[in-house]
């Protein structure tokens, strides 16, 4: 038998590891027949949000961007989406960016379907717009060697243009491909992994990590990946760019 007294879930200051056995569910106001697990977040010390929704019969995702820009990426299922008039179906792997300041609407969201959200608060930049909706489809994007190494690929799903304060990527390990240095950075991390597994390192300490998985990493949380198992290693994740310092 389990003995539930046990997890792979951490929260530091400085980095959390969030696995699926924890999660408590939240009411948020206008999503409506669906669970939402809120898994990074100011209150843990973080400057985003992440969120998994999950919907039930009937679920509908009704609301409007005010400060926070959001990002929607279908882990699994189907909705259809109208952002201010303009409606598109969404399926696996396909994803809506929702600039400040927009009304949108999820329906006919299939029984199951799961959503990952990231939320950050837009920071403008003066001599530029804010950015438009952007609807898109992982698969479209093209996948290069990240730091030369053909174990390792990087797909940027937003664009990469001052007018965005934040970044949306998918990065692939092969398994036994790894991050090629420690990185040490001022930007934050929020993360989710939609395949296979590995060994992360987030300052210092080390944890097996696995499809399902999230992880927050704080500015400047020291952080190294290595890929392991039978098929790649596959994550999403947030990065505030373009913005400092001040
Ligand atoms: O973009 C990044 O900073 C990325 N290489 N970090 C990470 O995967 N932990
Ligand atoms: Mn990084």
């Amino acid at each position: 038998m389990e003995i539930s007294a046990l997890t792979r879930s951490v929260v530091k200051n400085n980095h959390a590891v969030i696995a699926p056995d924890g999660y408590i569910n939240s009411c948020v106001p206008g999503w409506t027949n669906c669970t939402v697990n809120v898994i990074i977040n100011e209150a843990m010390g973080a400057n985003l949000c992440q969120t998994l929704i999950t919907a039930q019969k009937d679920s509908t995702l009704k609301g409007k961007t005010k400060e926070s820009q959001i990002f929607f990426y279908l882990i699994s299922g189907n909705a259809k989406v109208h952002i201010s008039g303009e409606g598109k179906k969404l399926s696996k792997g396909q994803f809506v960016y929702v600039p400040i300041g927009k009304e949108y609407v999820f329906e006919e969201i299939s029984e199951g379907t799961k959503i990952l959200t990231f939320h950050k608060v837009y920071e403008a930049l003066e001599g530029y717009d804010i950015p438009e909706v952007i609807f898109g489809d992982a698969k479209d994007f093209p996948a290069p060697a990240y730091l030369g190494d053909e174990a390792l690929r990087l797909q940027v799903l937003l664009p990469d243009h001052l007018s965005f304060d934040m970044a949306v990527n998918i990065f692939t390990y092969d398994s036994g491909g790894h991050l090629p240095l420690v990185e040490t950075h001022i930007m934050e991390h929020g993360l989710m992994y939609l395949q296979g597994q590995g060994v992360y390192m987030l300052d210092h300490q080390w944890y097996p990590i696995k499809e399902g998985d999230s992880i927050w990493m704080a500015p400047y949380c020291q952080q190294w990946f290595t890929a392991m198992g039978k098929e790649p290693a596959v994550y999403i994740y947030y990065k505030n760019v373009n913005r400092f310092p001040t």
